[in-house]
């Protein structure tokens, strides 16, 4: 261990870490903007990280960024002195010199790394604000899903860092240099042209109101005022496991019944369960998936996560035909909505509003989809990602911790199986599926419903499972992230992998840590474990976990589907893709 001192102190230090490093490990704040330690990633632009550095044996002090320099035996650190303060400060006003002064109408207000920067320096002034320059900055809004605001960019890297080492999408790059430098898509191209998928995780990652969703509280707000249309909410899986924070509760803590309070008090008329889709969906791609086994067509790919589904069309069109095609739940909800359950509630579908509450903003792109409109009519009318929840609740003045919960009570679409609990984290669509195929090949469940063998976390992992009867083991592969993502879809390509179903989710972790999920500051996916800790804890005390043992889904197929894949289900709940 080497030792130094930090404003006096004595600290232990260590060769292979840098100042900001130790000094965090000491409780010492300096403040940042570029770096971002859970993706290794201090490009040491943003130069407010400064720090007071005297060497060993020197006689002289100079500033030095702490992120980049590394720790040294003897070094004596200051970090508070007034002439830091003043070049700090000087920094963070250069950076707004170049940058939208209107944080009242950001998506980010209140929650801006940069606003808490400069509150930290004790910024006063604007001095050098050049409005021609801001106003030369381009914003593309292109993308149903993103928007990308040049005029709030602080150039710190980190999109395309993550985009292309964390992803492997490796759309985004940075253009122009000097003052001009700034973000763009590589080859000139806009956002929705370009190759990104949409996946989302440059906006978990960007420290301002640069990178965010389209916002359509408004709309939302709209339709459920609106006293002409009825207006059916479903929320996803994941979205109930990552929202409390928010309002100070503990991560992953299931606020289900909250969100449910809290969409009734909105003006939402019928609230339904993503889940229950997601037990329909296991029921439809689980019977797709024997028929492709029994023709000796492998691998299939799931189909329900649509940043995936972008992946394939724009990255690996080639593949298509092995993608399920059963739609998302998002999409056989908000279709069903609009066909059994006005049929069922005897209410006109015209009048009927689907708005989805999704961790996600390639959903956003995914209810835009062609495919997924009828005569002008969208399946899904409106997506909200968890962030705009949040912020329509802050809105409307709702405090979600203080709220009772309530239950579901639609008789029809809401209630759900463990095996649909789990589609939120990676490998869950697997371990549902698997539930299902071993029940209609043998006749019986699973002694055990959890498949532990299912449940790692590695970004790919693969399994053997055996389903006995006709169909004997089943290889299979869960891949999470779109970096381990694109090695298995070059080794199905190169004829190098040997699986029959493989489960794939866009972002790191599955659901739990969309892209449409709340930022954490400083952070990079935080609470993926706790969140999908509890997903499990739902599926453990479900009374019923296996989909086809979800009464509703059985009733569906009852009254008015026929059975799983009959042609009124591939009418409703099957889709195609197209580069
Ligand atoms: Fe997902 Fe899905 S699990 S895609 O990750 O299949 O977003 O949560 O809603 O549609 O059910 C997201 C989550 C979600 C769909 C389901
Ligand atoms: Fe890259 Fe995903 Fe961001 Fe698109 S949304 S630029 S693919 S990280």
């Amino acid at each position: 261990a080497l030792t130094a001192t930090i404003n006096g102190t004595a600290v232990d230090g260590r060769a292979d870490e840098t100042i900001l490093d130790c000094a965090r490990r000491h409780g010492v704040y300096i403040p940042t903007l570029c770096e971002l330690s859970d993706i290794d990633h201090a490009p040491g632009t943003c130069r407010v990280c400064l720090v007071e550095i005297r060497t060993k044996g020197s006689d002289k002090t100079h500033l030095v960024a702490s992120c980049t320099t590394p720790m040294q035996d003897g070094i004596e650190i200051r970090t508070r002195t007034p002439e830091l303060r003043e070049m700090q400060r000087l920094q963070v006003e250069l950076l707004l010199a170049d940058h939208d002064q209107d944080c009242a109408t950001c998506i980010r207000h209140g929650k801006c790394d940069l606003q808490d920067v400069a509150q930290f320096v004790g910024l006063r002034q604007n001095r050098f604000y050049d409005p021609a320059r801001v106003e030369a900055r381009p914003v593309d809004n292109s993308s149903p899903a993103l928007i990308r605001n040049m005029k709030r960019c602080i150039r710190c890297q980190r999109c395309i860092a993550i985009c292309r080492d964390g992803q492997g999408v490796d759309a985004l790059i940075q253009i122009g240099s000097g003052l001009d430098t700034a973000v763009g898509l590589r080859h000139g191209l806009t956002q929705k042209n370009s190759a990104c998928v949409t996946c989302g995780q440059c906006v978990l990652v960007c420290p301002t109101g640069a990178l965010g969703e389209r916002d359509e509280t408004d709309r939302a707000l709209e339709m459920m005022y609106d006293p002409e249309l009825v207006t059916v909410v479903q929320f996803a899986p994941a979205v109930r496991v990552g929202f409390g924070e928010e309002f100070g509760l503990p991560p992953g803590t299931n606020v289900e019944g909250q969100i449910i309070t809290a969409l009734k008090m909105l003006g939402a008329g019928i609230v339904l369960d993503t889940n229950w889709g997601a037990d329909l969906v296991i029921m439809e791609e689980g019977t797709e998936l024997l028929h492709r086994l029994a023709e000796k067509q492998r691998p299939t790919f799931s189909s329900c996560c649509p940043a995936w589904i972008n992946f394939v069309e724009r990255h690996y069109p080639d593949i298509m035909p092995m993608l399920s095609t059963t739609k998302s739940p998002q999409q056989c909800v908000g279709t069903l909505a609009k066909t059994y359950l006005p049929e069922k509630m005897g209410i006109d579908p015209a009048r009927i509003r689907v708005i989805s509450i999704m961790p996600c903003i390639a959903k956003k792109d995914e209810i835009a989809r062609r495919q997924l409109i009828h005569d002008g009519v969208p399946e899904v009318d409106v997506v909200l990602s968890t962030r705009e929840f949040a912020r329509l609740l802050q809105r409307e003045r709702i405090d979600l911790k203080s709220l009772p919960p309530s239950t579901f009570d639609n008789p029809y679409m809401s209630e759900y199986s463990g095996a649909g609990a789990i589609f939120g984290t990676t490998g869950g669509v697997m371990e549902a599926a698997i539930r299902t195929m071993y029940f209609v090949v043998n006749g019986r469940e699973l002694e055990q419903a959890e498949i532990e063998q299912l449940r790692g976390f590695d970004g790919m992992r693969a399994a053997q499972v055996h389903l006995g009867g006709d169909i004997g083991t089943v290889k299979v592969a869960m891949c999470h992230g779109l970096k381990p993502t694109r090695q298995v879809v070059e080794a199905v390509r190169a004829g190098t992998a040997d699986y029959d179903f493989i489960e794939v989710m866009a972002c790191p972790g599955g659901c739990v840590d969309g892209g449409g999920t709340l930022r954490s500051k400083k952070a990079y996916l935080p609470h993926a474990l706790k969140r999908r800790a509890t997903l499990f804890g739902i599926d453990r005390d479900r009374p019923v976990r296996q989909s086809h043992r979800n009464e509703q889904v059985q009733a569906l197929y009852r009254d008015y589907l026929g059975a799983p894949n009959s042609e009124k289900a591939h009418h409703l709940l099957h889709t195609w893709y197209t580069d």
